[in-house]
């Protein structure tokens, strides 16, 4: 079974089961999608982020349908005495006005526990979906992701969530060093840059796709309902 996608049917050796492969979706927090989060109080245009969660809504639905499939949420944020909070990270948040560990309109900006730390209510994970929380922009550095991967047996992931060019693509390269094989949908990712979100894309297809391949909600729906 393949998934069209470019620059090569998706995964390269058509092994595609529920049993090996995860969807997964990164970061939809209120503190990267929501008013009052981090990336608003940034200065970023949050509809940029936002054009992710229709898409993914459609898509998680279909894939709850499907026994056997792995669906994996992932939280970027601190420990509330910051002790995981680098130091650099800290600074340049401050630099941008929205310090990492400080309070903010949805309560202190990306720390655990927190209103905008927290996945937004569209997409809130459902009992027996696993939940990653990250404290760094990959979902597999200072997590137990790849453990919970390799035990289950999964070869295939596929990506949806924001931002394409931070947290999703930092997330396909640790995976695609690690030997899984890699879908990103660019229609459930945003960045706060539109132009960076078609370089990331644009990035994945270059050598024979070399972080993978790209796709969208519509073909991975069209293949979910065939499993
Ligand atoms: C960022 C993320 N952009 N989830 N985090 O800092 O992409």
């Amino acid at each position: 079974m393949y998934i069209d996608a470019k620059p090569y049917n998706y995964p390269y050796n058509g092994d595609l089961r529920p049993e090996n492969t995860a969807l997964m979706i990164i970061d939809m927090q209120t503190d990267f999608c929501g008013e009052g989060g981090y990336v608003d109080k940034m200065g970023y245009d949050i509809s940029l982020t936002r054009r992710a969660i229709e898409p993914i809504k459609n898509l998680l639905e279909e894939a709850r349908k499907i026994k056997g499939l792995t669906i994996i949420h992932t939280r970027e944020g601190h420990r509330r005495d910051l002790s995981d909070l680098p130091e650099n990270k800290r600074v340049r948040s401050a630099n941008i006005g929205a310090e990492i560990g400080q309070a903010g309109p949805k309560g202190k900006i990306l720390v655990r526990g927190e209103e905008g730390w927290d996945i937004i209510p569209e997409l809130y994970p459902k009992d027996g979906e696993i939940i990653i929380d990250k404290p760094g922009k990959g979902s597999f550095y200072a997590t137990d992701l790849e453990l919970i991967l390799r035990t289950r047996g999964i070869q295939n992931i596929i990506l949806t969530g924001i931002t394409t060019d931070v947290c999703v693509h930092t997330t396909m390269r640790e995976g695609n060093d690690r030997g899984f094989e890699c879908l990103i949908l660019e229609d459930c990712t945003g960045a706060t840059d539109y132009g960076n979100h078609l370089a990331a894309l644009k990035m994945v297809t270059m050598q024979g796709g070399v972080f993978g391949a790209v796709s969208d909600s519509q073909s991975v729906i069209n293949v979910l309902k065939k499993l």
